[in-house]
């Protein structure tokens, strides 16, 4: 798989549905990455530490698919290492404003123009590119996610839209709905939906890639209308019980 294959995905007119995974499991992902096109691994709520998420990029790279890891609010060590694990994007997440979006956009692009580190140890081998090669190509192609979700991020979106060097936007519905709605939990609500489709046409406008956790199927084909082009999609979790549930429901009549 080439080192550009997200980037390529989100050329697409159709939106790029993701796997996003909570578990740390590598047959768990290996499964994920069949069905989807691309997979999440979180790192933020996932029960996962820095050795899965290694593994879980490794794993969708030889499987031919990208893997983008969501890393815990500020955490721009395990952003630079992520990169270097062969994820080709990171997720920020709880991103207050401008400052914030720039600081992790510039840890995900090498100096000149940012701050990471040289050291691809996995990430090279793993994309068959001699280092040289890595660090002339990465920069364009691994992106970097800011996270939409506090009430500070959507006032400050257009200076966050403005960073050049940030990839895109990562709307989370949970907390901008609680961030909107003064603490209120309606990720599915119409006050929500305004403000995410607002956020998407925004963002667009911008330029920048505009991406989205869905809790279903019926909530990710709402979104990939409002022009969300990236879809992260339930859970690892979710999908058991939900496929537990429906069993036992079908048993019992
Ligand atoms: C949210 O909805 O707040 C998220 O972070 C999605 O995982
Ligand atoms: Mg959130």
């Amino acid at each position: 798989m080439s080192l550009g294959r997200l980037r390529e995905l989100l050329s697409r007119s159709e939106p790029t549905l993701c796997g996003w995974s909570s578990l740390a499991d590598p047959v768990v992902h290996e499964i994920l990455l069949g069905g989807f096109d691309a997979l999440i691994l979180d790192g933020q709520h996932g029960l996962q530490g820095a050795a899965d998420l290694r593994e879980g990029c490794a794993r969708a790279a030889l499987l031919g698919k990208p893997a983008i890891v969501r890393v815990a609010p500020g955490d721009l060590a395990l952003a630079g290492r992520a990169v270097d694990f062969g994820a080709s994007g990171v997720i920020l997440p709880m991103v207050d404003n401008a400052d914030d979006a720039r600081r992790f956009a510039k840890a995900l692009r090498y100096m000149p123009g940012g701050m990471r580190s040289f050291g691809p140890t996995r990430a090279a081998d793993l994309f068959k590119m001699a280092p040289r090669d890595y660090l002339a190509a990465a920069d364009d192609a691994v992106l970097s996610f800011a996270m939409i979700e506090t009430a500070n991020a959507y006032a400050d979106l257009d200076a966050i839209l403005a960073v050049p060097e940030l990839g895109g936007v990562f709307i989370g519905p949970s907390d901008l709905s609680m961030a909107l709605g003064g603490g209120v939990l309606d990720p599915k609500g119409e006050a929500t939906d305004r403000a995410i489709d607002d956020i998407a046409a925004r963002g667009r406008a911008a330029g920048k890639a505009i991406a989205i956790y869905a809790l279903d199927s019926a909530d990710a084909r709402r979104y990939a209308e409002m022009g969300c082009q990236l879809i992260g999609i339930a859970s690892d979790v979710a999908i058991l019980k939900a496929g537990c549930a429906r069993l036992v429901a079908e048993f019992r009549g």
